[in-house]
């Protein structure tokens, strides 16, 4: 016991620490799918867009000197697929120099590179072509994993393929909210399903691109945001029957189909698909809060029951601060499949920054908790390192541990910035610190 009762939170040796971004959401200058849907009047709550973003294209250095400099151990980043590959079967090669010299970057900060290739974003051909509803798409998306694959080969890159497949599926096919903005869950699950077939392929072609080197395996894993989801009302059986769907729909499906390699109802018939297999080799687990759902209600459509008004919340988006339910989504993860865990991504726009500090303290908790409880997580990463550009909300969300001034592009760290990097430097929490953020232990 230290502190007001608090106890230090010691993390396990080697556990990695740091921070994780996206292209389309830092870069600026992309032209995809997004950069033509945040033009539709309406689809951008505040009205603005990426087209410069923090400009990170041209500011990575200065980002990663930040990142270094507040201790950063490992940085997730996507690569942009429309820039690699602009027209099909076309590559621009100064474009994968380009992601050459991002990861080089990285690496010569000392900080290991965790490459997504799918955040979101799709080129114009590819979406022209019908994006994830056209049974071709997997073949489509594998040949630039391989490109990439070998481009970035000669540093250790750690592989993240599509991020949030579900919120892919969800946000563009029932919600409505990404592009395609449909409402269709035939649709939905098609996207699912071809998007799983994807994460497939393209592992296998990452797998085969090293054999062909000659080069040691990368870690290979899928990530997928995790809500904790529970009934509105616990006594109303319909309320219980729908959370156990959603939960199964959103958190469960995509990830059952990865690791028993095979298309799960309802996306398929539970028909084995091989390229899956040895596809994971851990899990990225990007979590921020809880959703209630209820029977009342048409879930399909976007409709939720009021919030609970004794949380906390995250700006604009309007997330319940809800760490408590992190533990039991690491821990159903941990005991369905037994494989590693890395939290890929944890964190909340606000620009109330103790109230950042009090969210990274109170998930960090419950991380550790189970790690006591024997589960095995390798690192936690914080979306974001710097404000950027998030996705139906624009500009006016503020995730980062840096700031961002928008007119002069000026970075400024945060009071949670060095927060983190003093558990970064000490790989754990002190009692001291967490009486000065959380308050009297109670
Ligand atoms: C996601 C993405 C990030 C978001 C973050 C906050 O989870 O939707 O991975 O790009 O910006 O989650 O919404």
């Amino acid at each position: 016991m230290t502190s007001m009762g608090y106890k230090t939170l010691k993390f396990p040796k080697g556990f990695l620490w740091g921070s994780a971004a996206s292209a389309h959401q830092t870069e600026g200058g992309n032209h995809n799918d997004w950069t033509e849907w945040e033009r539709i009047p309406g689809k951008i709550k505040d009205g603005t867009n990426s087209s410069v973003a923090c400009d990170h294209y041209h500011r990575y250095e200065e980002d990663f000197d930040l990142a270094k400099e507040l201790g950063h151990q490992v940085h997730r980043f996507s690569v942009e697929w429309s820039r690699i590959e602009p027209d099909r079967g076309k590559w621009d090669e100064r474009e994968v120099d380009h992601y050459r010299a991002v990861t080089k970057t990285l690496v010569q900060r000392g900080i290991q590179p965790m490459v997504t290739l799918h955040h979101f974003t799709n080129p114009i051909w590819f979406r022209d072509a019908g994006a994830w509803l056209n049974p071709k798409s997997p073949d489509m998306f594998a040949p630039y994993c391989r490109k990439i694959a070998k481009a970035l080969s000669e540093y250790d890159v750690i592989w993240n393929i599509i991020n949030e497949p579900m919120n892919v599926v969800g946000g563009g096919y029932l919600l409505g909210e990404f592009p395609p903005g449909e409402h269709d869950y035939g649709k939905a699950l098609v996207a699912a399903k071809h998007l799983l077939m994807a994460h497939g392929l393209a592992a296998k072609g990452i797998r085969e691109t090293y054999d062909d080197l000659g080069l040691h395996q990368p870690q290979i894993a899928p990530v997928q945001v995790v809500t904790y989801i529970e009934p509105y009302d616990r006594s109303n059986g319909s309320d219980v029957e729908l959370a156990e769907y959603v939960d199964s729909l959103y958190n469960q499906m995509w990830l059952q189909g990865v690791m028993t390699a095979s298309i799960p109802e309802p996306a398929g018939d539970g028909s084995q698909y091989e390229p899956l297999e040895n596809s994971a080799d851990f899990i990225g687990v990007n979590y921020y809060s809880r959703m209630r759902v209820s029977s009342k209600l048409d879930f399909m459509a976007g409709e939720m029951p009021p919030k609970d008004d004794s949380l906390e919340r995250c700006e604009g988006l309007d997330w319940e601060v809800y760490p408590q339910g992190y533990y039991p989504v690491i821990k159903s993860y941990w005991d369905r499949w037994r494989k590693p865990l890395f939290m890929t991504e944890n964190g909340i726009g606000t620009l109330d920054d103790r109230l950042r500090c009090r969210y990274i303290l109170t998930h960090l908790q419950q991380v550790h908790r189970a790690i006591q409880d024997g589960v095995d997580i390798r690192g936690y990463l914080v979306w974001s390192l710097t404000d950027n550009f998030e996705w139906t909300d624009g500009l006016s969300s503020h995730f980062g541990l840096i700031g961002m001034d928008y007119s002069t592009l000026k970075r400024t760290p945060r009071e949670s910035a060095y927060m983190y990097r003093e558990i970064i430097q000490k790989n754990g929490i002190s009692g001291s610190l967490q009486q000065k953020y959380l308050g009297r232990h109670s």
